[in-house]
């Protein structure tokens, strides 16, 4: 437009033709990290070529909350990718599916879904507890010893979302859970990583190695749910709707029988109700198990906050009866511990990737529909003009004080994102990590097993920020002995 005419382009990075800035990308330093330093010298707006793609990274929270909520709806878009694609049969999920009435339609029955299996009823707050307790047992059984808690605290949470949408759990040791473990590693190791198969999408059609791996994970993955959901249709009655499976072919039903289009001439088939729940299952798995691990990893490191954390309970809770969620108001220390890992180590440090949807603008700076934009959530969390000590891991920065929890000391704080595609999951989230953390505390205290050597809290770049590996021991704390 004629406005458009006085905005000026975000520098850019140096680029050549065909491979774009890939020379100045590339190098060991993780993408959220590089991006960062890149600031200093092109400003904290800029933008590159990925190959031929263009792309414009933000580092600011002013600038991204422009994207995400003022003009949320013209940056609704998501960029297609060759293992996206793959993962998502074309983009028939929600997370990385491009904005359109289907995916409305999608993100409003996960929603609804949700509200009735968990967030409003004590359904949930059951099924964390019922973990949280086979939880505790299998750290009272391997007390004292050297445990890696990573799939321990991934059984949990797979249990709770497998409860919310097949109705179906996991026991210790259940191969198809192992087989699980096995392939969503494979896939959060190769899937929307800004790999070059991403960048140059004809690299496809040569052997590659992630790129095999990803296609061999997601055969394992589909055909587990794909398992799930024939099942599911052999049972189904409308009448009794009992997890989100459920209620997708339902909603599919209930569209069938009226007779209504409402996506102009795009059906629902299977494959999106198949594709929904496959996005919620890994979200769901992915994402609290990383922070559950981020946690326990940072109580290692600062066994001062875990004492805190302790002291609190003990005073709150006390020895006679487990953790309620009602309790998440009076354990201020607690809440603000897992507020300070989602700043320290954001889950998605640049959250998925945006798409203009539309010509539009950023600030003074032009966009170009079609253009990719990319939140650096890491460089927001450690903005050091937001934050005092940004580096520093410290819970207290979230208490006023008197000890009173504030919801955040910055405004530059976004780790679920914001706006019309803010994570659909937050609220889960938050009552699992709470209720998790709450059971362990009150039970053990974690210590590092004699002889082992803590990895430093540094993550690995991936569709989720990765956890070093770390052995655990759980001590069963003075008053639960006998008990
Ligand atoms: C999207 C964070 C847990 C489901 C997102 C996004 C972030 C995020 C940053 C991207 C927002 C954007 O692209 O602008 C987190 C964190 C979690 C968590 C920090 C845990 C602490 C969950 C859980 C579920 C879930 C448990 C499942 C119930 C989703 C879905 C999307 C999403 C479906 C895609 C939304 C869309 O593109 O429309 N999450 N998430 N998340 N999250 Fe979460
Ligand atoms: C995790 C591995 C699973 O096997 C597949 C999967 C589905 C949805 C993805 C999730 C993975 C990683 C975390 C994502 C989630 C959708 C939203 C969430 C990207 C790849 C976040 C944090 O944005």
């Amino acid at each position: 437009g004629k406005l458009d005419s006085k905005l000026k382009c975000p520098r850019s990075l140096p680029s050549l033709p065909v491979i774009g800035s890939l020379l100045h990308l590339a190098g060991s330093k993780q993408p959220h990290l590089l991006f960062s330093t890149l600031q200093q010298k092109y400003g904290s707006i800029f933008s590159l070529y990925m190959g031929s793609h263009y792309m414009v990274v933000i580092n600011k929270y002013l600038h991204a909350k422009e994207v995400l909520l003022k003009k949320g709806k013209i940056f609704a878009g998501r960029p297609r990718t060759v293992t996206t694609d793959l993962l998502t049969r074309n983009g028939k999920d929600i997370a990385f599916a491009t904005y359109s009435p289907i995916w409305k339609f999608q993100r409003k029955m996960v929603h609804s879904a949700l509200s009735l299996f968990g967030e409003g009823s004590q359904a949930l707050e059951k099924i964390i507890s019922r973990e949280a307790t086979s939880l505790c047992a299998t750290l009272s059984a391997t007390q004292n010893s050297s445990l890696d808690m990573a799939p321990e605290l991934m059984r949990a949470v797979t249990n709770v979302v497998c409860s919310l949408c097949f109705n179906s759990s996991y026991q210790r040791g259940d191969p198809e859970f192992e087989s699980m473990l096995q392939y969503s590693q494979g896939i959060v190791d190769t899937v929307a990583k800004q790999s070059m198969v991403d960048i140059f999408s004809w690299l496809q059609y040569f052997p590659n190695k992630d790129l095999a791996l990803l296609k061999k994970c997601v055969e394992m993955r589909d055909q587990l749910l794909h398992q799930k959901f024939e099942k599911h249709k052999e049972a189904f009655s409308s009448d009794s709707v009992n997890d989100l499976m459920d209620a997708l072919l339902r909603a599919k039903l209930n569209m069938e029988n009226n007779n209504s289009h409402p996506f102009c001439e795009q059906e629902l088939t299977d494959d999106y109700l198949l594709m929904t729940v496959a996005d919620i299952f890994g979200a769901g798995v992915e994402t609290t198990t990383t922070v559950l691990k981020w946690t326990v990893l940072y109580l290692l490191h600062y066994p001062e906050v875990q004492q805190k954390i302790q002291e609190e309970l003990d005073q709150k809770v006390g020895f006679n009866r487990h953790p309620l969620l009602a309790d998440r108001q009076h354990l201020n220390y607690l809440e603000a511990t897992i507020s300070e890992i989602l700043r320290i180590q954001p889950v998605s440090p640049l959250l998925i990737s945006h798409e203009a949807l539309a010509d539009t603008s950023i600030g003074e700076y032009h966009i170009p529909k079609g253009t990719e934009v990319v939140i650096n959530l890491w460089s927001i969390h450690h903005d050091e003009e937001e934050w005092d000590e940004p580096g520093k891991f410290n819970p207290d920065r979230f208490l006023d004080e008197d000890g009173n929890r504030i919801y955040s000391p910055s405004p530059s704080y976004l780790p679920f994102g914001a706006g019309i595609r803010v994570c659909l999951g937050e609220t889960l989230a938050k009552m699992e990590l709470f209720l998790f953390l709450a059971w362990i505390l009150q039970k053990f205290s974690l210590s590092v097993p004699e002889g082992n050597t803590l990895p430093e809290p540094e993550g690995k770049f991936g569709v989720v920020l990765q956890v070093p590996k770390f052995k655990v021991k759980a001590t069963l704390r003075e008053a639960w002995k006998g008990k």
